[in-house]
C-alpha cells in the first residue's frame, strides 16, 4: 500500500529503489546479477587502497570477533541444552507418575537430606490421595432420589463407627468403590430404580430444624454400648442359625418359619440403621436385594406383615435413602391390597400374596378391630411415597367406618368386627390390651402424621381416653399404682396386660402435641405402673398379663400373677413408654429403670451360643423356662426403644418430625411441627 502510493507520487528516490529490490518487475533477473558483480569489484579496489597497518587492524578484529562467537555458540549450546532435558524430565514426571504429582504437590516434604533422614519424611506410598468425590452413574432421571435424611442420624453414624474403631481406611475405600450413597446403605451403582413418584411431596423441613440439625452430635454412651453389644448378640443367633427365614430359635439352634418372608431381618433393619451398625446393615440389605421374593404362595396376617414389613422398609428408605426399599414396600403393599375386597370394606385378616386372594381366619369371618384399624399410618405414606391415593383410601375407609359405628362405650371399641357386616361382634368387652390396644395408639399417630388436620381421629382419640378415665382406671393395694383394667359387660376387671403399658407413651406423646396436661399427669403415674410390673417379678422381668390387687393384704404385692400368664416374650411396650417419658420430662430416673430392665434380659434370656429367648416363668430366677424362641419385636422394637431411651441426642429420630408405627418403624410427619 505504501509503495503503490509512493509510485502514484512520480518521485522515485534511491531509498525508496532499494526497497523495491525485490521485485521483478523493477529490477529484472539480469539487472541484480550485474549489480552483486559491480559491488565485488568496487570492495577489493577499496581493500587494495588501504594501508598494511590497516588491513592488519581490520583482519585481528575480525579474528577477534570470530573466537569470541565460537566461545559464545558453546555456553549458549549448554544453557540451550539444559533447558530441553529439563522440559523432557518435567514431560516423563507428569506422564509416569501423574498420581504423585498431581495428588497433592502441596504436602510433598521438600527434599532435603532425603539419604540421611527417611524417618522424618512421609512414605510417598502412605500419602492418601484426596477421595474421590461420589459420583452417581447412569442417565440423571435413573438416579436414586433419596428422600430428605435425619443428618443428625449421619452424624450419629460418624460418631458410632468412631466409638467403635470401625474406621479403616482400607475399608472405606473399598466401600467408597462400591457403593453410591453414604453411610450404610449399599446403593450398587447398577441398582439405581426410578425416582419417587412426581407426586411425592416432602414436608419441608422448618428452618427451626434445619439448626438442630447442624448442632454437634452428641457422643454414644456406655448404655447405649451395651445395647449395641446386645443387639450384636441377638444378630449372631439370627445369622449362624437362622439367617433368611422368619424368627430365631436360639436354643435349639434352628429357625420357624411364619411367613417366609424374613420377618426378623426386615424388622432388624431400620434398629441397625439407628445404632450405627453398618456392616450387619449392608449384610441385610443384600439379602433383601437379592432374596426377598414377595411372590410366594403364602398366606400373611395383614396386620403383621404390614407393621412390620411394610413399616420395615418404609422407615429403611426413609432413614437411608437407597430406594431398593421403596420398590420392595410398593411390591408388598400391593399384594397385601386383596385384602380390602370385602362386603364392608373392612378387610380380611390373611392375604395369600402369591395367588392374590384373601379371607379371614377358618372359624370366624371377623377381625380384630385392633388389627384393620392399625394399618393406617403405613399405607397412608405408602400413598404419599408412590402418589397412588388407592392405599390410603382403603385406609381411610375404614376409620371412618368405625368412627360412627354403634356399640362403643364412652369411645372404648370392642374387639372384634364382622368382615361381612361391618359391625362390631362380640359387644360388651373393652380392654386397652390385646386385639383393641393399637386403634388407640393410631388414633392419635395418625392425627399427628396427617399434620393434626384431621378432627375426627381426635375426637376419637380424646372421647376414648375420657372412656379409660371413666371405666378402666383403678388403684391397686398396697402401693396405689393407678392401672387400667377391662370392662366385661359392666363388671370391672383387674387385668391388665404387658401390651398396655404402650398407653403412658401414647398419652405423653399425646400432651407433647397439645392435648390435656392432665394425659401427663396420666402417662406419669401408669408407667410407674409397669415399671412395678418388671419390679414385683422375682426376675425382674414382666410377665405377659398381671392381676393388681385391689385389696391390702399381709404379704402380698400389688401384682399377682396366675400361672398361665408368667411368660415374657421380650415385648417393648414398656421401654417404649419409658423413652417417650424420658424424652418429654428428661428425668432420668425413666433410663434407669430401662437400665434395670436390659441387665435382667440379658440375665435371664440370653443364650449363649447367640440370640435371646421368650421365657416360660418371669417368677423363677432359677429356671426361667427358656422357651427356645426370639420374636423379631426383640430387634425391630425393644432394643431400638431402649438404644433411644438411654441416648442424651433428643434429636435422634427427633418426635417432631417422625412417628414411629405400633413396631417402632420411625415414619416421616407429613407437616412437622
Ligand atoms: C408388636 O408386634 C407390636 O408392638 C404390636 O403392636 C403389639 N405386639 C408386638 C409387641 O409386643
Amino acid at each position: 500500500m505504501y509503495s503503490g502510493a509512493a509510485a502514484a507520487a512520480g518521485s522515485p528516490r534511491r531509498d525508496f529503489i532499494s526497497v523495491t529490490l525485490g521485485s521483478e518487475e523493477a529490477v529484472g533477473v539480469g539487472g541484480y546479477n550485474n549489480s552483486k558483480a559491480w559491488r565485488r569489484r568496487s570492495c577489493w579496489r577499496k581493500w587494495k587502497q588501504l594501508s598494511r597497518l590497516q588491513r592488519s587492524v581490520i583482519l585481528f578484529l575480525f579474528a577477534f570477533l570470530a573466537v569470541c562467537g565460537v566461545i559464545s555458540y558453546t555456553s549458549m549450546g549448554e544453557t540451550w541444552k539444559s533447558i530441553t532435558n529439563k522440559s523432557l524430565d518435567d514431560q516423563r514426571t507428569e506422564k509416569e507418575i501423574p498420581r504423585l504429582k498431581l495428588a497433592n504437590p502441596a504436602v510433598l516434604p521438600a527434599p532435603q537430606k532425603a539419604d540421611a533422614n527417611h524417618g522424618d519424611y512421609p512414605e510417598l506410598s502412605l500419602q492418601k490421595p484426596p477421595k474421590p468425590p461420589h459420583v452417581r452413574r447412569g442417565p440423571s432421571n435413573l438416579q436414586i432420589k433419596a428422600p430428605r435424611r435425619d443428618t443428625r442420624l449421619k452424624t450419629r453414624h460418624d460418631t458410632m463407627r468412631a466409638v467403635e474403631g470401625l474406621v479403616e481406611a482400607d475399608k472405606v475405600e473399598k466401600t467408597e468403590k462400591s457403593i453410591i450413597s453414604w453411610r450404610g446403605a449399599v446403593i450398587e451403582p447398577d441398582q439405581s430404580t426410578e425416582p419417587p413418584s412426581s407426586k411425592i411431596t416432602e414436608p419441608e423441613k422448618p428452618s427451626s430444624l434445619e439448626a438442630e440439625d447442624q448442632k454437634e452430635p452428641v457422643p454414644i454412651n456406655e448404655r447405649q454400648l451395651a445395647v449395641i453389644e446386645a443387639f450384636r448378640h441377638a444378630w449372631k443367633g439370627y445369622k449362624d442359625f437362622a439367617w433368611g427365614h422368619d424368627e430365631l430359635k436360639p436354643l435349639s439352634k434352628s429357625y420357624n418359619e411364619w411367613f417366609g418372608l424374613g420377618l426378623t431381618l426386615i424388622d432388624a433393619l431400620d434398629t441397625m440403621w439407628i445404632l450405627g451398625l453398618k456392616e450387619e446393615f449392608e449384610e441385610a440389605r443384600k439379602w433383601v436385594a437379592n432374596d426377598l421374593v414377595f411372590d410366594k404362595n403364602v398366606d400373611v396376617n395383614l396386620f403383621e406383615s404390614t407393621i412390620r414389613i411394610l413399616g420395615g422398609l418404609l422407615s429403611t428408605y426413609h432413614l437411608s435413602g437407597d430406594s431398593l426399599f421403596l420398590e420392595k414396600a410398593k411390591d408388598i403393599g400391593n399384594r397385601l391390597m386383596p385384602a380390602f375386597k370385602t362386603p364392608s370394606k373392612i378387610p380380611y385378616s390373611d392375604v395369600n400374596i402369591g395367588r392374590g386372594t384373601a379371607h379371614p381366619p377358618r372359624w370366624t369371618s371377623d377381625s380384630t378391630v385392633a388389627e384393620v384399624t392399625s394399618i393406617q399410618l403405613e399405607f397412608r405414606e405408602l400413598s404419599r411415597l408412590t402418589g397412588d391415593e388407592k392405599f390410603q383410601k382403603a385406609v381411610d375407609e375404614v376409620m371412618k367406618h368405625v368412627h360412627i359405628l354403634s356399640g362403643k362405650n364412652d369411645g372404648l371399641v370392642p374387639m372384634f368386627i364382622n368382615t361381612n357386616s361391618g359391625q362390631f361382634t362380640h359387644l360388651g368387652v373393652y380392654t386397652l390390651g390385646a386385639r383393641a390396644d393399637s386403634y388407640y395408639e393410631y388414633l392419635l399417630k395418625q392425627w399427628i402424621q396427617g399434620g393434626k388436620k384431621e378432627n375426627e381421629l381426635l375426637e376419637d382419640y380424646m372421647r376414648a381416653i375420657e372412656g379409660v378415665k371413666k371405666h378402666l382406671l383403678q388403684r391397686s393395694e398396697p402401693k396405689k399404682l393407678t392401672f387400667v383394667g377391662e370392662l366385661a359387660h359392666g363388671h370391672f376387671s383387674a387385668k391388665m396386660d404387658h401390651l398396655v403399658c404402650f398407653l403412658p407413651g401414647t398419652l405423653a406423646l399425646g400432651a407433647h402435641n397439645g392435648l390435656a396436661a392432665d394425659h401427663m399427669k396420666l402417662a406419669e403415674t401408669l408407667i410407674e405402673t409397669c415399671y412395678q410390673m418388671y419390679a414385683q417379678a422375682e426376675t425382674g422381668l414382666s410377665p405377659e398379663i398381671v392381676h393388681f390387687n385391689l385389696h391390702a393384704q399381709k404379704g402380698h404385692k400389688d401384682v399377682e400373677i396366675k400361672p398361665a400368664d408368667r411368660h415374657n416374650l421380650l415385648r417393648p411396650e414398656t421401654v417404649e413408654s419409658l423413652f417417650y417419658m424420658y424424652r418429654f420430662t428428661g428425668d432420668k430416673k425413666y433410663q434407669d429403670w430401662g437400665w434395670e430392665i436390659l441387665q435382667n434380659f440379658n440375665r435371664y434370656t440370653r443364650v449363649p451360643t447367640g440370640g435371646y429367648t421368650s421365657i416360660n416363668n418371669v417368677q423363677n430366677p432359677s429356671n426361667p423356662e427358656p422357651r427356645d424362641k426370639m420374636e423379631s419385636f426383640f430387634l425391630g422394637e425393644t432394643l431400638k426403644y431402649m438404644f433411644l431411651l438411654f441416648s442424651d441426642d433428643m434429636d435422634l429420630i427427633n418426635l417432631d418430625k417422625y412417628i414411629f408405627n405400633t413396631e417402632a418403624h420411625p415414619l416421616p410427619i407429613w407437616v412437622p411441627a
